[in-house]
């Protein structure tokens, strides 16, 4: 078989916390009075915070705001996410996503992540998968975000593997960009396999067992 390994996306492939990040960033907007909305949201997908946030300030036309009022406007979204991060539990993980994990760890894949976010760690936690993974690639030990591949090179890297071996499985645009850079083969789900940006466009995760299957 092709692949040795899995390299998963967090927000969007194995975990749907979305709604939070959109419900914090408009939170915040609201504090500045700028108009933030779910298309808007949207475009935040795989994007690191410090990015995201200069979205979000596209629509801002008060008076220009320092460095460090930028950090603290980041940091007031990132602690009303976390609060909504508190109160996730491993029920929050789909039977089709444990499943699927299950699956292919059978088969003898090692399994990893490829995450833009710095609460990979508290949102692994929470879902139960702390010490699942044969290694954990995210926004902690990265300079440079998504399109570029440093995240996945990173957990190729960990994992003692070439990139040729592995596949990374994305939701977002920016994130099948950064696996294609990388030299992986890429397969999406969500936006990015409607977008067909994928080697595979899957309906859902289910569909690796296929995809690795003899
Ligand atoms: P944080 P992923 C990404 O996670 C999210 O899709 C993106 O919306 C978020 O801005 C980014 O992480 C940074 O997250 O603020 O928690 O560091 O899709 O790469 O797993
Ligand atoms: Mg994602």
């Amino acid at each position: 078989m092709k692949y040795q390994a899995i390299i998963f996306d967090l927000d969007g492939v194995i975990c749907f916390t979305d709604e939070y990040h959109y419900l914090a960033w408009k939170q915040m907007a609201d504090s500045l009075g700028v108009y933030f909305d779910r298309q808007i949201n949207n475009r935040l997908r795989g994007v690191s915070r410090m990015a995201s946030l200069e979205i979000v300030l596209e629509r801002y036309s008060g008076p220009a705001l320092s460095d460090e009022r930028k950090v603290e406007l980041a940091t007031m979204k990132n602690d009303i996410y976390r609060e909504s991060l508190a109160q996730m539990s491993p029920a929050d993980l789909s039977d089709e996503v444990r499943d699927t994990l299950n699956g292919l760890r059978e088969r003898g894949l090692k399994l990893a992540i490829g995450s833009s976010s710095k609460n990979t760690p508290f949102i692994l936690g929470q879902l139960g998968l702390g010490s699942f993974f044969d290694a954990v690639s995210d926004g902690n030990n990265i300079t440079r975000s998504k399109p570029d591949p440093e995240v996945f090179l990173k957990a190729a890297e960990m994992l003692g593997l070439e990139p040729s071996v592995c596949l990374v499985v994305e939701d977002a645009v920016s994130g099948a960009e950064a696996g294609h850079a990388g030299g992986f083969d890429v397969a999406c789900v969500g936006d990015a396999a409607r977008a067909g940006s994928g080697d595979y466009n899957m309906q859902s995760v289910a569909e690796l067992l296929d995809i690795t299957a003899g």
